[in-house]
């Protein structure tokens, strides 16, 4: 017969499913259950990588396991279309963003399709379409109705390179998460998404995911969230009205408070410092334009310094009577808490490390038995019991802050609250590639939606537009578009000039998805209830914190407006690894890229699919220099030749067939069903090359190519390879004389009978000797194998009198037990 061929295979194939389109999830009457299995989608900045590669090959699996489990599969893709990477690399290279992202947006669509991945090319949707973006409008527009979109004056994390505001989550340790550069701090009016309404929920709700999303994810989305508990408690200012209100997670160390420090960029600061002594308002205007050059990660970093200033100011202990001096420093945040806090060096390092710097005076509260803060000058923030407190004496640490908080309340001086470290969500770009928000300034009527029907705005043409970064949008620039009359008056007015952030794009697209051209609907109630949520998201690590909890927040949002009928949007979630070169991430200046076309060329579509997911677990990353494409393709062309030798003259009454073989193939595929759907691909394709093995050696030694469980062998394995090597399961299927696809060839159902019968030899060893063998059931529990053991005479007398020190039970093959002495 002839050889496997790759190129052959796949030139054969790709034209049949393009007319076939067996991942088509809209046929009318398709009463198979859905499954919704969704791959994060690409930025469309170039053609496909190694790490899209992986990704695709990875969410194929799956998608394809239910297709070929019964289930009406969607899978669809798209393009994360509008941002800063395609408009850098426009500008970069003097193109029109829009050409240049339609054309990456084709070129990786092609790639895909030759990459076989099994979307639904008939649900295609691309962020940067008008029909798409006027629903971030419309979302837009309702979320502003409802308080949840605003506008506000703050200082806003600054990139001076792309000259553009970031939201806290793309400043990463103080470098804008794009390129690289340090991150400053900005006076602007920026646009915002009410996230910390959701806070509550949004950090309740992750309980729900507790194994189905990684832990890893559940913690980072925990930790970002960042609830603490607490008081928020008032202090009076000695001869002023005004209060200072701090946040403390420990209202139990109240009468530890030693001295006050306001956040030395807060209003608050300013107001005291201006009414200080002429040297004191100089030093504290220097030290502010100081502090406003770092970033929060340096200024509340634990080793670092502590400098301040005194603001000539006391604050009078609501519990104590105590008169504490008042102080600004960098080392409290204006916008965290009430950005002031109550300093208790005995109990909190920085507290003490700022105590130790200007010779304050520490009051110990709380006995942990380590030697007294007071007199050794280095915190202790363990549990104890606290003393030099007045009523709160001999309380623990839990219960004194559940009575400080009693007494305060009782007193009106304070009460229980609690603060989050998340940040609303600051969405206003000052770029151009990107939806324009809906609003229209008017000197008359103020902020002003543009009118429903007036929707999409759309973006203007980009000629004649200096695109390059300049601190304000160039949209403003685009005096036809940008100059309006008034909805409300009529009078003349200014559309709003900057664009979303594309988080708001990705924060919903998976809703998208199942109306994706309706001009009717956001998305489609109906499919809505079909489809959604979905039940299985696949995609990066890198996206742990920022897309995942915007998503979350817009579906929470949307339930709340009665357009979905559930809370979290990805029900399961699979993080895959990178694929890295020679131990580290692949890039042009590292110089160890490796090109995902080369690897197409030289090993076939298949091969690398197959070598992505035989890698090991997907989870971890992939080092391309330590896995082989080439004994991928060596496999598949094994397989390749079990299919092309099993006879066509088989009689089909397959039970007729060879029973060991029947047992291999039905111990197969139980576990490979096993192995997929917990996410083992390596291990599913580790059971395929078995399965081979053992097809090859019946064909060749055994009952031979004419036996019907030969035939039935080789068809479930090209089912199953179709989840990893789809050209080469199709050439296969057809080869065994089946029309296309496989890929909508359902699995046999397993044959229990056969595998029930199945049974293996176990051995028993008594300290290192063997003493017994029995032939026991291949899915005997640990359990059932130690009774075993343990009953037999042989095992009984080796051990004798013997104290038994460890019992080890490998099931289904091996009991080692170890005796005393
Ligand atoms: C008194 C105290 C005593 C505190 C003690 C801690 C230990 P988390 O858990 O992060 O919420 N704090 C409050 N607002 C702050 C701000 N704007 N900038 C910097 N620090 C601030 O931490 C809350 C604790 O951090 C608060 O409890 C406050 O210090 C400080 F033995 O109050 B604590
Ligand atoms: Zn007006």
């Amino acid at each position: 017969s002839a050889d496997y061929n790759f190129q052959a295979i796949q030139d054969r194939w790709l034209p049949v499913w393009d007319q076939i389109k067996p991942f088509d999830s809209s046929v009318p009457g398709d009463d198979r259950p859905t499954k919704y299995v969704l791959d994060m989608f690409p930025y469309p900045s170039g053609d496909l990588h190694m790490g899209h590669a992986e990704a695709y090959a990875l969410g194929d699996v799956i998608a394809r396991y239910w297709v070929q489990r019964g289930y009406n599969v969607m899978h669809p893709i798209g393009w994360d279309a509008f941002g800063l990477p395609a408009e850098n690399a426009a500008i970069k290279r003097g193109l029109d963003p829009r050409n240049w992202t339609y054309e990456n947006i084709d070129q990786q669509k092609s790639s895909m399709r030759r990459y076989a991945c099994s979307f639904d090319w008939d649900r295609v949707l691309q962020t940067c379409d008008p029909i798409y973006y006027r629903w971030n409008q419309w979302l837009f527009l309702e979320f502003y109705k409802r308080g949840l979109a605003y506008r506000k004056n703050s200082n806003v994390n600054w990139c001076p390179s792309c000259q553009t505001v970031l939201a806290n989550e793309q400043v990463v340790q103080g470098l804008c998460e794009r390129c690289d550069s340090q991150v400053t701090k900005k006076a602007l009016t920026q646009w915002y998404f009410k996230v910390t309404d959701y806070a509550d929920r949004l950090l309740d709700d992750l309980d729900t995911l507790e194994g189905k999303w990684p832990g890893k994810v559940l913690t980072m989305q925990r930790n970002w969230i960042g609830r603490s508990q607490g008081a928020n408690v008032e202090f009076a200012i000695d001869g002023s009205e005004r209060k200072l209100e701090v946040f403390t997670t420990r209202p139990d160390t109240l009468y530890g408070a030693t001295f006050m420090v306001v956040a030395v960029d807060s209003d608050l600061a300013a107001e005291l410092a201006s009414g200080a002594q002429p040297e004191t308002r100089m030093a504290f205007q220097d030290y502010l334009d100081k502090t406003k050059q770092s970033n929060d990660i340096e200024r509340l970093a634990t080793d670092r310094p502590k400098t301040g200033v005194f603001l000539d100011r006391f604050a009078i202990n609501p519990l104590s009577g105590a008169k504490i001096p008042i102080w600004a420093s960098d080392y409290v945040l204006a916008d965290y808490g009430t950005g002031a806090i109550m300093a208790v060096p005995a109990h909190d390092e920085r507290d003490m490390a700022f105590a130790n710097a200007m010779q304050l005076p520490v009051i110990d509260v709380l006995d942990t038995g380590d030697p007294l803060p007071s007199e050794s000058r280095v915190a202790t923030t363990g549990d104890g019991t606290i003393i030099n407190s007045g009523e709160l004496n001999g309380l623990s640490k839990d219960q004194a802050i559940l009575r400080a908080i009693e007494i305060l309340e009782a007193k009106g001086l304070g009460r229980g609250s609690k603060n989050f470290r998340l940040r609303d969500w600051l969405i206003s770009r000052q770029r151009y590639w990107g939806t324009p928000i809906p609003i229209i300034h008017c000197e008359a009527c103020g902020e002003v939606p543009v009118p429903q029907e007036q929707l999409p705005v759309e973006l203007p043409s980009s000629a004649g537009l200096d695109l390059s970064p300049k601190g304000s949008s160039p949209l403003g620039a685009a005096q036809d578009w940008v100059n309006v009359s008034c909805p409300s008056c009529g009078g003349a007015a200014r559309r709003d000039s900057d664009t979303m952030d594309t988080f708001v794009d990705s924060s919903w697209y998976f809703l998208r998805y199942l109306s994706p051209n309706s001009t009717e609907f956001a998305f489609d109630p109906e499919q809505v209830k079909k489809w959604a949520p979905v039940d299985q998201y696949v995609g990066g690590v890198t996206h742990a914190i920022l897309h995942l909890l915007y998503a979350r927040f817009f579906t929470k949002v949307l339930h709340d407006m009665g357009m979905v009928d559930f809370e979290e949007p990805f029900t399961r979630l699979l993080n895959q690894g990178m694929v890295l070169m020679n131990g580290s991430a692949m890039s042009k200046s590292r110089g160890n890229l490796v090109r995902l076309s080369e690897q197409l060329d030289e090993h076939g579509v298949d091969a690398v699919r197959l070598t992505m997911a035989f890698a090991g677990p997907p989870e971890d990353d992939i080092d391309w220099a330590d896995v082989s494409p080439s004994a991928s393709s060596k496999f598949l062309a094994r397989a390749w030749r079990v299919a092309s030798d099993v006879s066509s003259s088989v009689g089909s009454d397959v039970t007729a067939g060879d029973q060991g073989v029947r047992k291999a193939t039905h111990l197969f595929l139980q576990q490979f069903g096993e192995a997929i759907e917990s996410f083992k691909f390596n291990v599913g394709v580790a059971k395929a090359m078995e399965l081979t093995n053992s097809l090859r050696k019946a064909i060749d030694t055994g009952c031979g190519p004419a036996d019907p469980a030969v035939r039935e062998g080789a068809e479930e394995l090209s089912k199953a390879l179709s989840l990893f090597a789809p050209y080469a399961a199709e050439d296969m299927w057809s080869i065994l004389g089946h029309e296309p696809a496989v890929a909508l060839a359902q699995f046999r159902a397993v044959e229990k009978s056969l595998l029930v019968e199945s049974s293996v030899v176990a051995i028993a060893q008594v300290d290192g000797k063997l003493r017994d063998r029995f032939e026991v059931p291949a899915d005997i529990s640990e359990d059932a194998l130690r009774e075993l053991a343990l009953a037999s005479d042989a095992v009984k007398r080796a051990i004798g009198d013997k104290e038994l020190a460890q019992v080890i039970v490998r099931a289904p093959k091996l009991v080692n037990i170890a005796t005393k002495g």
